[in-house]
């Protein structure tokens, strides 16, 4: 039986590590969890392993006998059976949890030079802020450097919201009133796509964004033809706004006491 579980354990892993799962990579934190998911499948393959061969031999090793119509054995349970199938699993999860914990905690770890970007979502659209030059605003489209970590501050405007672009692998809920942040080191050049990923509203399956990942000195060039800066409505926090405020007055021609609110 042992032999029968590691075979079947085996052949199973090999068939399911074959499979391209989540398809291309193009962030530093991809790799520990592609490589965390076939851990992951090769526990389950063996448990699956385990499972399938117990059933099969009390299948046919107590097989009812042809014209045995008798009532089985009157037993209850096996105490020590129970204790051990409650602590392997529990030592399986367990582990499988300090496994993940050790490697969130590993890839969320922030660089100095990382690159603050503010993603507002809102029903159905992302919009995305870049506080480090002049607030630039895009709507849809995404740019950021590549080889530079990126950590998105998540800013819900409605409801629940959720930043996913598949080759990161990295997904973070955007809660209203919550701040939250998501970080990417994205390693490799390309377009991709944001994708909301959490059911929002009857236009969310459309609530998506183009991401360019692009060299240094493409997103400078970029970001400096940029003219639209985040609109006031967005800003969340009180400095933001005197901030803004004050700008806009500055803009317009400077009226003093109007507009700016003082505590
Ligand atoms: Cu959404």
């Amino acid at each position: 039986m042992v032999l029968a579980v590691l075979v079947l354990g085996v052949v199973q892993s090999v068939i399911l590590l074959q499979f391209d799962w989540f398809g291309e990579a193009a962030a530093t934190e991809a790799a520990p969890i592609d490589t965390m998911m076939d851990v992951t499948v090769v526990i389950s393959s063996f448990i699956f392993a385990i499972v399938c061969v117990a059933l099969g031999y009390a299948l046919i090793k107590w097989r009812a006998k042809p014209g045995d119509e008798s009532d089985g054995l009157p037993i209850h349970g096996n105490t020590k059976l129970e204790i051990i199938w409650t602590i392997i699993p529990v030592i399986i999860v367990l582990g499988l949890g300090g496994y993940s914990w050790a490697v969130l905690d590993d890839i969320e770890k922030t660089d100095e030079n990382a690159l603050h970007v503010n993603a507002y979502a809102q029903q159905f659209a992302w919009t995305f802020g870049y506080p480090e030059d002049g607030n630039k605003w895009s709507e849809g489209v995404l740019h950021v450097p590549v080889n530079r970590q990126v950590i998105f501050d998540l800013q819900a405007q409605d409801v629940i919201h959720s930043f996913w672009v598949p080759e990161w692998r990295i997904k973070k809920d955007a809660v209203p009133g919550l701040a939250t942040d998501a970080v990417v080191t994205p390693d490799k050049e390309g377009t991709y796509q944001l994708v909301c990923a959490e059911l929002c509203g009857i236009g969310h399956t459309t609530m998506r964004a183009y991401v360019i990942v692009e060299s240094e000195e493409k997103y400078e060039a970029w970001l400096s033809k940029q003219t639209t800066e985040v609109p006031t409505s967005l800003l969340k926090t009180k400095d933001e706004y005197l901030e803004a405020e004050a700008k806009e007055q500055e803009e317009s021609g400077g009226i003093e006491g109007s507009g700016v609110v003082e505590e």
